[in-house]
């Protein structure tokens, strides 16, 4: 029975992750930080926080020596570091914390990995971040990159010290430069979710109008529970490597805001351009959806669509669930949650 260890089990993709890997048998250590207020409500949700092969543990990324100890207890086959601050518009506000937690966090594993048991196979959790501004279309494995934010520089750190642990120590050490990757268990303040939640509230009654930023940025979203499984197959190949998860599809904001009010049957027309274009609920003609330049970025990356065919040819992995389809679901899990008074 092999072991896992995932940090940063409390965020979206960890329970996705430890789901997988206990349906296949792993044992699984998750961690998590200590807090006032700590929530395993995304565990509790996919119904694994009492698996008898769950375990979980206090640890803090940034504590060498909480890394090293962390190892040496647990010793196990694989590690998927998904643990980082990482929110792309708080970085610009704690631009330091940002490269501490996801920058260097990752070098402590590793080096925790060198000391302790250098069989271990690492996975780091690079991200579309790292292309920023765009150089090229579809983003692939090849394409330069240019990070726009002190978290994409954090995670571009992160991605070549996995690279040199590789070329240098013989580590195993794979890097996923996953695409964004949403489900119902996002956190609020990435923009899907803040849209699915704040439509099925408005919905609901319960809120009149969304604020949001930048209307016109392009992102390619997939589905989480499908990511983590190229996650696992990266670690499973016989070399380490790095390589592209994507959908191949782009779609702005304001694109998403259209399906998920599709999604929640709520009719809509746009109107305005740039800090004034506002979104109107036909029925009632009520503005439902403005721009609020406090969220805004101070460099924005505009465009982001990914190329996976590297990933698709060398671990059989592909997207399957559409936008639409995971749109609808993320509406009606928070028309759900609302109707429930559910405040995650
Ligand atoms: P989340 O923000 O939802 O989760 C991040 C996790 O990291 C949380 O469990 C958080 O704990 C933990 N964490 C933060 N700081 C520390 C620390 N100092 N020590 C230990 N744990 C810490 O991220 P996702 O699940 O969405 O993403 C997983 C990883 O993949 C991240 O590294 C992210 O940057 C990367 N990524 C994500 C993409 C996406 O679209 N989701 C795309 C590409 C990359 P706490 O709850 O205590 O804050
Ligand atoms: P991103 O995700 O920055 O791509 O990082 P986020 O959902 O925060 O933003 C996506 C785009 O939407 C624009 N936007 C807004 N964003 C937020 N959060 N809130 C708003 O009100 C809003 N209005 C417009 C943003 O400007 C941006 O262009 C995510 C994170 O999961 C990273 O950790 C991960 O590495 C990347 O995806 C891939």
């Amino acid at each position: 029975m092999k072991i896992a260890l995932i940090t940063g089990i409390t965020g979206q993709d960890g329970p996705y992750l430890a789901q997988l890997l206990l349906e296949k048998g792993y044992t699984v250590y998750g961690t998590y930080r200590r807090s006032s207020s700590v929530n395993f409500w995304r565990m509790d949700e996919l119904g694994i926080s009492n698996h008898p092969n769950m375990h979980l543990l206090e640890y803090d990324l940034t504590d060498q020596s909480a890394n090293i100890r962390l190892i040496g207890q647990v010793r196990p086959d694989e590690i998927y570091n998904l643990a980082a601050q990482s929110f792309v518009g708080v970085s610009f506000d704690q631009p330091i914390a940002t490269a501490m937690i996801t920058g260097l966090g990752a070098l402590h594993l590793l080096e925790a990995i060198r000391i302790v048991d250098p069989k271990i196979r690492y996975y780091q959790a690079s991200t579309s971040e790292l292309f920023g501004l765009v150089q090229e279309v579809p983003q692939r494995e090849t394409t330069p990159f240019h990070p726009r934010s002190p978290y994409g520089v954090a995670k571009l750190y992160a991605h070549w010290i996995t690279v040199n642990y590789r070329e240098s120590y013989g580590i195993f050490g794979a890097s996923g430069i996953l695409f964004n990757h949403e489900s119902p268990l996002r956190g609020r303040e990435f923009v899907t979710r803040k849209i699915t939640d704040s439509i099925a509230k408005i919905k609901l009654g319960k809120l009149d109008v969304l604020e949001l930023g930048n209307l016109s940025a392009k992102r390619d979203w997939g589905y989480a529970k499908e990511y983590v499984e190229g996650m696992w197959r990266m670690l499973q190949a016989d070399t380490p490597d790095t390589y592209v998860l994507a959908t191949g599809r782009t779609e702005t904001v304001r694109d998403f805001v259209s399906m998920a009010c599709k999604a929640a049957e709520i009719d809509i027309f746009w109107q305005g351009e740039g800090q004034d274009e506002v979104a109107v609920a036909t029925a009632t003609n009520k503005v439902i959806v403005r721009v609020n330049p406090a969220f805004y970025r101070p460099a924005e990356v505009e465009l982001l669509i990914g190329d996976a065919s590297k990933a698709k040819r060398a671990l059989g992995w592909a997207p399957k669930t559409t936008l639409e389809q995971l749109c609808a679901m993320m509406v009606e899990a928070d028309l759900n949650r609302n109707e429930r008074g559910f405040s995650f």
